[in-house]
Parts: C-alpha cells; structure tokens; sequence
C-alpha cells in the first residue's frame, strides 16, 4: 500500500525535497549530480523521510524553462540511483513526457504545481494510474507575485483544489489516488499565505490527504527579516502549524530536524 494512504493521522508523512539543479557546484559532468542528490537522499533516508520528491527545476517560480527531454535526463538517473534506499519517489513536474520516464523509472507519486493543467498531463496521470498531488497556483510562476488576488483566499483555493479533483475523477483517476496542495507562495501575498495556514484544517474537509509546502519560503523571510540559508527554526515553526491542522504530507528541506518536531508532535496527539 502506498504510504500516502496508510499512515496513522498523528504521524504525517515526511516529503524530502531532493532538487536536482545540474552540474552547478561540480565539474560539471552528470556522476557528480547525481551522487550528490544520492549522498542527500541517503542523509534524509537515515533521518525519518518517508518521500523523496524528486524535481529538475522546471517547475520553480521564475526558474528558466527545461525542455522535457532534458528535465528527464536530470531526473531518471536519480531516480535509480535512490530507488533501492526504499522510499517512496515522487516527481515535481507538469510534462507528461517528464511524468512517463519517472514512473517507468521507479516513481510512484506525481507532484504538479500545476494540477495537471498542462497539456496532455490528465491523461498521462490517468494512464500511470498512480498517486498524484495537486497544488493550487495563482497565475504563472513568472509573474504570479504581481497582483495576487482573491475573494476569499480559502474558499477560492478549496473551490479550485475541488474542481481539480472532480476533473482528475472525470478522467479516470479515482479519488482515493488524489492529494491537495494549497500551494503556499504561488500567487499568494503574505496575508494569503498566513490565512491559508491558519485555517489550514478547512482543507482536509475536502477528505483528501493534504500536503503542506512551506519549508525555507520567501513568507518566512518577510516574517523574520532572515535570509533563506537562516529559516529553519521558523520553517519547524510553520511546519509544526500544519501538523496541527491536519496536514498528512509535511514538504521539507531539513527532515531530522523535521522528524524530531513530528516525534513531539505524535508524542502529544498520542495522550488525548
Ligand atoms: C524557488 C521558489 C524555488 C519556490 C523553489 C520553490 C511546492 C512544490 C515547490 C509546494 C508542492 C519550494 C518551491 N513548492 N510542490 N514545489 N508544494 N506540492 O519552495 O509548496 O520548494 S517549489
């Protein structure tokens, strides 16, 4: 059973963020990219992570476009390479194409920021027949922090995550393969997002599992003044927020730090 369905509601799933940015510390050669996003996946394999999410970029607000082919070229070799640590994989991408070699690769979870809005995505996912994640996203990645605006951000997201749902359904994939995602930082304003996290348990009467992604963001740092390398107390902090709204699947880049919160976190829904 995958594990997206089977773990108990006090432990939420640990989703490691595994981003596959080529060649850029090293000598440029692949061996080099993918032993270290192997040396990392095995660091977090040791440390609590049940899901490595495994992404080439494409999919990063104002990262430059990554033609499938070589999006796949970055993502397929890791995937073999960590298959065998024995967790779940998940691909970050929207290409159908990028979906396809993934899964024959040994993934086994679609993440779509753009809940399978590309074309030919649905039915891709539809084919694979395999667990996907829809995250909600105001515009596109490029210009989506322009003007970010809601009616009432909470309701809009859940009405949007809802409609997804009901169209992944009308193309084949059955409810029980679909998780939501309200996408903090993808068109969202500070306020949105601090509104979105706050009523974060509304999501999860949608009875879906929900994933909550706010490891390091750029929220954080209007919060704290701190840049991105100093936001790991106040991710643990946020991250901690979800948990106890319901979160199922915590996205992170530092996951012992994020196991030991989730220990504490089990340790106290345990007694009531
Ligand atoms: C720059 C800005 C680099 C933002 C990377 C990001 C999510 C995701 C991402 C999320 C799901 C990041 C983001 N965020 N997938 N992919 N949910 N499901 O901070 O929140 O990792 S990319």
């Amino acid at each position: 059973m995958h594990p997206v369905y089977e773990h108990d509601k006090n432990t939420p799933l640990i989703m490691g963020i595994l981003n596959i940015t080529p060649d850029s510390f090293s000598d440029g050669s692949r061996y080099n990219s993918v032993e270290s996003a192997f040396i990392r996946a095995t660091k977090m394999s040791q440390n609590g992570v049940d899901i490595f999410d495994v992404g080439g970029e494409s999919t990063r607000p104002g990262a430059a476009e990554v033609s499938a082919a070589d999006e796949i070229k970055r993502v397929v070799p890791v995937i073999q390479r960590i298959k065998n640590l024995g967790h779940t994989i998940s691909i970050d991408t929207s290409k159908p194409e990028v979906m396809e070699a993934a899964v024959d690769a040994g993934a086994t979870l679609i993440n779509d920021v753009r809940a399978l809005r590309e074309k030919g995505a649905i039915e891709m996912a539809a084919k694979l027949q395999v667990p996907v994640c829809l995250m909600h996203m105001q515009g596109q990645p490029r210009s989506m922090q322009q003007r970010p605006s809601y009616q009432d951000v909470v309701t809009d997201v859940m009405a949007f995550l809802d409609s997804r749902a009901k169209e992944c359904e009308s193309h084949g994939i059955e409810r029980g393969l679909i998780s939501i995602d309200p996408g903090f930082g993808f068109g969202k304003t500070l306020k949105h997002n601090l509104e979105l996290l706050s009523r974060f348990e509304q999501f999860t009467h949608l009875g879906l599992p929900v994933l909550a992604g706010l490891s390091r963001k750029s929220m954080l740092g209007e919060i704290t003044s701190k840049p991105v390398e100093e936001r790991l107390a106040a991710s643990l902090s946020v991250a901690h927020i979800a948990m106890q709204r319901g979160a199922d699947i915590i996205r992170v880049h530092d996951v012992a730090e994020t196991n030991d919160l989730r220990q504490v976190h089990k340790a106290i829904a345990d007694i009531s």
